[in-house]
């Protein structure tokens, strides 16, 4: 008996699956499950739509990760690879500083902003946040990497990186 070749393969073969993994950063086994995925919703997807897919989705999330990274070492003023509290509301300080000069009106004070960063990224309570805390914060709430994207915190950390 010989097997049907008219329907597209479920599985990738080893060799799609190595290349993908390496191209993209993901273990062989979430590439398979992403393939499985996209299999189960677009039964006649080719192999090049899951190819840009991957590459969409993929590059997206390494460029979030990237801009993470270069937040936090702002933020990391000593360099000792964790935030501070003092570090965050020395920024914040300023940011807010920037803010109140441009006339805009803040609800919160520099104190609460940090505690607030504090209580959603430090995670294990240690009143430290650690590199890997931040970047998975931030990854999982775009949000807070919105407001670290506004144009006063911006100003005040590009600034900081130029002093
Ligand atoms: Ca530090
Ligand atoms: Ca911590």
């Amino acid at each position: 008996m010989t097997q049907c070749r008219s329907v597209a393969p479920l599985e990738l073969d080893a060799e799609s699956v190595a290349f993908l993994a390496d191209a993209s950063s993901l273990t062989g086994d979430q590439v398979r499950q992403l393939y499985a995925d996209f299999k189960a919703t677009q039964p006649s997807g080719s192999r090049s739509d899951f190819l840009n897919l991957l590459a969409k989705t993929h590059s997206s999330a390494e460029l979030l990760r990237k801009k993470a990274h270069q937040f936090f070492e702002l933020f990391d003023a000593n360099k000792d690879h964790s935030i501070s509290k003092d570090e965050v509301l020395t920024i914040m300080n300023t940011v807010f500083q920037t803010a109140r000069d441009r006339g805009v009106q803040l609800r919160k004070t520099p104190l609460q902003v940090c505690e607030d960063f504090f209580k959603q990224l430090d995670t294990d309570r240690n009143c430290l946040i650690s590199h890997q805390e931040f970047v998975e914060g931030v990854l999982t709430d775009p949000d807070l990497l919105r407001i670290l994207q506004t144009p006063e915190v911006m100003e005040t950390l590009g600034r900081w990186a130029d002093s």
